[in-house]
C-alpha cells in the first residue's frame, strides 16, 4: 500500500474563464504522488450556498489563498488522504461555520479535490476509477448548453440555460456528436436571421431573442435542421434559474415585461413543457417558493425531470427535506456549494436513494480542472452539466469524458435516456 499520508499542502491564486481569481490548492503525499484541484466559481448562486470567500475588494482571493497555505495546512498535514471523510470532517471542524464562511468554500473544495487527485494517482488509478472501488459505473448523460441567458448574458433573456440531451445516442462520444450538429445548426439560425452576436459566458449563442419562449422555439428548430426529431432524439432541457428573477412570490420576466405571482409562473413554464419538447426544467421556482416547487413537481413530476440547483445547493439537509416534499425530483451536485467531496457525495446517496435525478455540475465560471467528469463517472450519477459545446474550459471536460470512455472499452456503458427519472409510459 502506498503511504498516503499528507506532507505538504499549497495554494495559489490562478484565473478562471471569466478572468476572475479563483484558489488553486495542490498536495503532496509521502509516496510522492500529488494532486490539484481549482474551485470554480458561479454567477447565478443560491442565497445558501456555502460561502465562495473573497478578499475586501470583493472579487479577490487572498485571504482564501492564505487560508489553504495557513489553517488547513497546518490541520491536515499528517492526516491520511486515502481517507476523504475525516479530512472533509476535519475541514468542516475547522471552519465551524454552517456555511464555510471562515475558511471559504473555495479554498475547502479545492482541498478536498486536490487530496482525492493525490489519493487516485498514489494508487495508480485514473481518478474515475479511483472512485468507483470497482462497482459498475456508467457514463454520464450530458446536457449541453446551445443558448446562453440569465446571468450569463447580461440578462438578455430571462430563461438562464437552454439545453440539449441526446436522448437516442448509444454512447457519449454520439451525444457530442449529436450535439455538436444542433450546437452548430443553432448558430446557423441566428446567422441567418442576422441575430449572430458571438457567445455567452459558458459558451451557448448569445440569446438575440424578442422574448422567453422565441428562446425555445428557436432551439426547436435547431434540433429539426440539424435532423433530427425534437423529444425522441434530442430533448430539451432548461435552467430557468427563477432565484434570479423571483423572491417572495414574485417573478419580474423583464425581457418579456410581465410580473406574474408563484401561480402565474408555473402555469407559463407548464405552458411550455405542454408546446415544446422539453425532458427538464431546472429552479423553474425561486430559491424561496416551497409550496411553488411542490405545485409544479405535482403536476409535471411524472413526465419531466425537475432539478433542484438554487432550490437545494448540494445539501442533504435540503435534499432530504423535498424528498419528504415532493418538491424536485432530481439533484444538481456543484461540489462547490457545499465546499466538500464528502458533502457533495452524501447529497446525491440520498437523492440516488428516493430514485432521483443526479446531475454532476460545473459553474459558470471555470478552469481546465477536470474532476467533475471523474465525479460524474467514478459515481455513477448517470448525468453531467458542463456548458456549452465551446471555450476551452467546457470542451476540456467533454474531451475528458470521451478518453474516459475510450477507457472503459467493452466496459463503457453510456446512461442515455435512463438517467431521467421519469416513469415509463
Ligand atoms: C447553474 C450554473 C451553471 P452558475 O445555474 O446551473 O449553468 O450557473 O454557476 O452561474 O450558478
Ligand atoms: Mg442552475
Amino acid at each position: 500500500m502506498p503511504d498516503t499520508t499528507i506532507t505538504r499542502i499549497s495554494g495559489r491564486r490562478v484565473w478562471d474563464s471569466r478572468g476572475r481569481a479563483t484558489v488553486e490548492a495542490e498536495i503532496e503525499l509521502a509516496c510522492g504522488a500529488r494532486g490539484r484541484a481549482i474551485a470554480p466559481a458561479g454567477a447565478s448562486r443560491g442565497a445558501r450556498e456555502a460561502v465562495d470567500l473573497r478578499d475586501a475588494d470583493g472579487l479577490g482571493v487572498t485571504v482564501a489563498v492564505a487560508n489553504v497555505n495557513g489553517a488547513i495546512a497546518a490541520a491536515l498535514a499528517g492526516m491520511d488522504a486515502g481517507k476523504q471523510e475525516d479530512l472533509d470532517r476535519a475541514l468542516i471542524a475547522l471552519d465551524g461555520t454552517p456555511n464555510k464562511a471562515r475558511l471559504g468554500a473555495n479554498a475547502t473544495v479545492a482541498v478536498s479535490l486536490a487530496a482525492l487527485h493525490a489519493a487516485a494517482r498514489a494508487h495508480g488509478l485514473p481518478l474515475f476509477r479511483y472512485l468507483a472501488q470497482g462497482r459498475p459505473m456508467r457514463l454520464p448523460l450530458p446536457e449541453i448548453q446551445i443558448f446562453g441567458g440569465g446571468a450569463h448574458a447580461g440578462r438578455r433573456i430571462d430563461i438562464q440555460d437552454l439545453m440539449v440531451m441526446a436522448l437516442a445516442a448509444g454512447s457519449f462520444d454520439e451525444a457530442l456528436e449529436m450535439t455538436a450538429r444542433v450546437y452548430h445548426a443553432a448558430g446557423e439560425l441566428m446567422r441567418d436571421a442576422g441575430k449572430l452576436r458571438g457567445v455567452a459566458d459558458e459558451g451557448g449563442w448569445w440569446p438575440e431573442f424578442a422574448s422567453n419562449e422565441e428562446a425555445i422555439e428557436t432551439l426547436t428548430r435547431a434540433i429539426e435542421r440539424a435532423g433530427f426529431v425534437p423529444g425522441d432524439e434530442v430533448a430539451i432541457s432548461l435552467d430557468i434559474a427563477a432565484s434570479e428573477f423571483g423572491a417572495g412570490g414574485r417573478y419580474r420576466l423583464g425581457l418579456d415585461g410581465r410580473s406574474l405571482d408563484s401561480d402565474g409562473m408555473c402555469e407559463l413554464v407548464l405552458g411550455w413543457l405542454a408546446r415544446y419538447a422539453i425532458v427538464s426544467v431546472e429552479d423553474p421556482l425561486a430559491e424561496d417558493d416551497r409550496e411553488g416547487m411542490m405545485r409544479f413537481t405535482a403536476a409535471a413530476g411524472r413526465r419531466v425531470q425537475i432539478v433542484g440547483d438554487d432550490y437545494l445547493t448540494t445539501s442533504a439537509a435540503r435534499v432530504e427535506a423535498a424528498i419528504a416534499d415532493r418538491a424536485c425530483n432530481a439533484v444538481l451536485l456543484k461540489p462547490n456549494q457545499c465546499g466538500t467531496v464528502t458533502e457533495t457525495r452524501a447529497a446525491l446517496d440520498l437523492a440516488r436513494a428516493a430514485g432521483w435525478g443526479c446531475i454532476v455540475s460545473a459553474r459558470s465560471g471555470e478552469t481546465e480542472d477536470l474532476s467533475i467528469v471523474h465525479l460524474a463517472t467514478g459515481w455513477d450519477a448517470g448525468q453531467i452539466k458542463v456548458g456549452s459545446f465551446a471555450r476551452g474550459e467546457r470542451m476540456a471536460k467533454w474531451n475528458e469524458a470521451l478518453r474516459i470512455e475510450e477507457m472503459l472499452g467493452r466496459d463503457a456503458h453510456f446512461a442515455g435516456r435512463s438517467a431521467l427519472p421519469l416513469k415509463k409510459s
